[in-house]
């Protein structure tokens, strides 16, 4: 392999400045060094990742493909530097050209190709995946409109699109080299035992690579997105007539299906474009992984010893048919031993057991799209019933083509992403496929990385940290638990306390800065960032938010604990109601920040466009995290873990990984409320369970009434009748029976933060005992679980 000399960044960022940009520092505009910088950044991970490929190459291992629709990747410049431990050598050179180091950070635009947890699971796992040393490719789709932008209008979310490749982006690389057709629609033919698929349309996917790399850079993997492209591109003999919209209509036509991720975090159910999408992203991952593996092996019955590929969630769940198709139809293999090799290669992530997020396709639909495909598909369902005669639910009923029973049928495991929700996917969902094959689900807890939810993010308490244990933890988080003696330490507790403290004084600047908006950083930071949905149950935190305030002013001398309520999220589009709820915050919040009885105990901020980059600046100034969904919904939470680890207790259900979070920080640590997710089955069958609710707690039907009279929107009272009319009716996510209990929590809250001691305490102790909610943990369980990989590095 060529070797050459790494020259210093300083001299990188001169040099591509110079000869990749063209510009010399007195012309440079802002774009310019940070792209200069991202090109000194990559060239060095680009020296990992060539050395990774060829050990892959040599060793000949087991490759991982992880396949998902969504890759929420945020900023990549300083998760580059931290990896690799250039943040003072960058800092120092970009010094040298008077150039702001976070200036040149915040330039770059903020990869929102994913929707929320996730699609930022899949990021934290590809990190991961590279600091482990474990061989692995991401598979998405290079969106060329990520999720929407978000700013308010009147209170009002108002969705703009967004263009993250507007700037100039230093991480990719084009491969025009790799590109592949796949076919939609046409028909099907049979000739004895062969059958073959002729697709009426074909569009070209073309492979753009970026690299991930791990802690230290010792290695690095790819993400390969691919971006669609007419095989013919231009029609000359339309120019030749002068039409010249239609000259380039094919271009238009097959870019449209790489153009915009589908902003709903539910599935939207019977979108064309969107199942072309999860085809498009299928059959390109699938014929690269095949070409790949035909290069080094060739045999394909040896497919799941060199190979494994993880399903997020069944967007990608036709990779199971796919597979098949490629295995019998194209290379002859019968077609019982075919869906063996696929299953064998395929396993199942499930991150959702709401029934209306469940995703089924209509069959006259997916039948015109992927004629060959419903046949297969067909095939599977019969052959899984004549190898299990007890089994009573098909895949093909009600004219629908369910995607969760074909994934499951299709992968050797299929895995839940925290304790509570395996277990009830055991008992829900796909309670008959588990008892037929009670081996097959499997629980791996999510988690997240901390190298940029920790050492990136939070410099001062990695600072602390380090410090205190060494740099151990950033590539083992378990070693946090090392902090739990100095916590003892009163001087060490006072330094943990002034980090949260910075922390908060740099964000309220910021929120002053960027939004206008004022507070005191010696209120308790009260933040619930997330979608909006009614299950995750912003609703009830407003609720209690105006219940609150109600009672401030009833007594506005007496020793509240001040308060800020910071909300940030988007809603799906066309998600009505949880748009009601934004406006709904956003509306109290005009009310009640200008009430000049109570605004020093209680401000409200929703801050707009929520993304990456505003979650890492959010979580490390948080005090409390907000994790109320109804039990049983939520299937694990990622944000939660995130808080945990930078400091902040939670006030949460037992629902998803709150259970776990709590069994690892210690009851004691954390601030529990509610039904559980037992107790929520049976409260919805008890009758009028919200009116008994309201009956029951004056603070609630006051909160209720206050909202219904037209408090916070008097020029049109009837507003927000929608929400409280849902919430005093049906309430089928239990926010007025969850009420009062949370209203305890909360007041617990205020009592434990006048104690400021006792609170660091309870803060570092989370810190100390979320280790293990680090996800280099999480990829560790599938490596043995579930793909049977090895690190390469160990
Ligand atoms: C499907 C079909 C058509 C259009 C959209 C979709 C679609 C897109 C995104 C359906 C669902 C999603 C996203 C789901 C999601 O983010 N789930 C979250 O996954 C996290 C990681 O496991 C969990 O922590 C959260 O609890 C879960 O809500």
């Amino acid at each position: 392999m060529l070797q050459l000399s790494t020259p210093s960044l300083r001299d990188s960022i001169l040099r591509h400045l110079t000869y990749s940009f063209g510009k010399d520092p007195e012309h440079a505009i802002l774009e310019d060094w940070r792209m200069a910088l991202s090109y000194a950044v990559r060239d060095r991970i680009v020296d990992a990742w060539f050395k990774a490929t060829h050990q892959t190459y040599e060793t000949g291992a087991k490759r991982v493909y992880y396949l998902s629709m969504e890759f929420l990747i945020g900023r990549l410049l300083e998760d580059g530097i931290v990896n690799l431990e250039l943040v003072e050598e960058a800092k120092s050179a970009l010094a040298e050209f008077s150039k702001d180091y976070n200036d040149v950070l915040a330039d770059e635009p903020d990869a929102a190709l994913g929707n929320g947890g996730l699609g930022r699971l899949a990021a934290c796992f590809l990190e991961s995946l590279s600091t482990i040393g474990c061989p692995a490719h991401g598979y998405g789709i290079r969106y060329e409109h990520g999720l929407f932008r978000q700013s308010f209008v009147g209170g009002r979310q108002v969705e703009q699109p967004e263009l993250w490749l507007g700037q100039r982006h230093a991480w990719e690389f084009e491969r025009p080299e790799v590109r592949y057709r796949i076919g939609f629609g046409g028909h099907v033919t049979n000739h004895g035992e062969t059958v073959r698929w002729h697709p009426a349309e074909e569009v070209e996917a073309e492979a753009f690579d970026t690299p991930v790399v791990g802690w230290k850079g010792r290695w690095a993997n790819t993400l390969r997105l691919w971006s669609g492209r007419a095989i013919h591109p231009f029609d000359l003999a339309a120019f030749n007539h002068g039409d010249y919209a239609a000259a380039a209509a094919p271009e238009a036509l097959a870019r449209t299906i790489s153009r915009v991720l589908y902003p709903d975090d539910t599935t939207e159910q019977g979108k064309e474009l969107r199942l072309k999408q999860e085809y498009f992203l299928t059959g390109a991952a699938l014929r690269d992984i095949l070409r790949r593996f035909n290069n080094q092996f060739g045999d394909l019955r040896k497919l799941p010893s060199k190979v494994a590929i993880q399903l997020n969630d069944t967007h990608p769940a036709i990779a199971g048919p796919e597979l098949i198709r490629i295995l019998h139809d194209e290379r002859g293999i019968p077609f019982d031993e075919s869906m063996d090799i696929a299953r064998n290669t395929l396993s199942y992530t499930n991150h959702t057991l709401l029934p209306e997020a469940l995703e089924s396709w209509g069959e006259a639909l997916f039948g015109r799209l992927l004629p060959r495909h419903i046949q297969i598909i067909d095939q599977i369902d019969n052959e899984h019933a004549n190898r299990n005669p007890s089994r009573t639910q098909s895949m093909r009923a009600d004219h629908q083509v369910k995607m969760g029973q074909l994934s499951f049928v299709m992968a050797h495991k299929v895995n839940g992403v925290s304790a509570l929700h395996t277990e009830l996917m055991k008992t829900t969902v796909f309670e008959e496929l588990h008892n037929l094959h009670p081996d097959r689900i499997v629980n791996q807890t999510n988690g997240v990385t901390p190298r940029r939810w920790l050492l990136a993010c939070n410099p001062r308490l990695a600072g602390l940290i380090t410090e205190s244990i060494g740099e151990v933890w950033v590539d083992d988080l378990e070693q946090l638990e090392k902090l739990e003696p100095y916590i003892e330490d009163a001087g060490w507790l006072d330094r943990y306390g002034k980090v949260k403290r910075d922390n908060k004084v740099e964000l309220s600047n910021w929120m002053g800065q960027a939004h206008g908006f004022h507070v005191d950083p010696d209120m308790i930071f009260d933040v619930q960032i997330k979608r909006l949905h009614e299950y995750k149950r912003q609703h009830l935190n407003i609720l209690e938010t105006i219940a609150h305030w109600l009672e401030i002013r009833d007594n506005p001398d007496a020793d509240w604990t001040p308060r800020l309520k910071l909300f940030a999220g988007k809603a799906a589009p066309g998600y009505f109601f949880a748009k009601d709820i934004i406006r709904l915050i956003n509306d109290a919040a005009a009310v009640i920040n200008a009430d000049p009885l109570t605004n020093k105990y209680l401000k409200i901020a929703f801050l707009p466009n929520y993304n990456v980059t505003l979650a890492e600046r959010l979580v490390p100034a948080a005090d409390l995290s907000e994790q109320i969904s109804t039990a049983g919904k939520e299937a694990s939470g990622t944000g939660n873990m995130k808080f945990a680890l930078n400091g902040a207790p939670t006030v949460g259900t037992l629902d998803g990984a709150n259970v776990e979070i709590r069994d690892h920080v210690g009851a004691e640590n954390f601030f529990l409320f509610g039904m559980t997710a037992e107790e929520v089955m049976e409260r919805r069958m008890v009758e009028s369970h919200a009116q008994k609710a309201i009956a029951a707690d004056p603070r609630l039907a006051r909160a209720l009434e206050v909202i219904r009279e037209g408090r916070f929107s008097p020029a049109e009272p009837e507003r927000y009748h929608n929400i409280t009319g849902n919430l005093e009716g049906a309430d089928y996510f239990l926010v007025c029976s969850d009420f009062s209990d949370y209203w305890r929590a909360q007041r617990e809250v205020d009592a434990a933060f006048k104690d400021q001691q006792g609170w660091a305490r309870m803060a570092a102790f989370n810190t100390a005992r979320s280790g293990w909610f680090s996800s280099d943990r999480t990829i560790r369980g599938y490596m043995k679980d579930i793909w049977d990989a090895k690190s390469l590095l160990d």
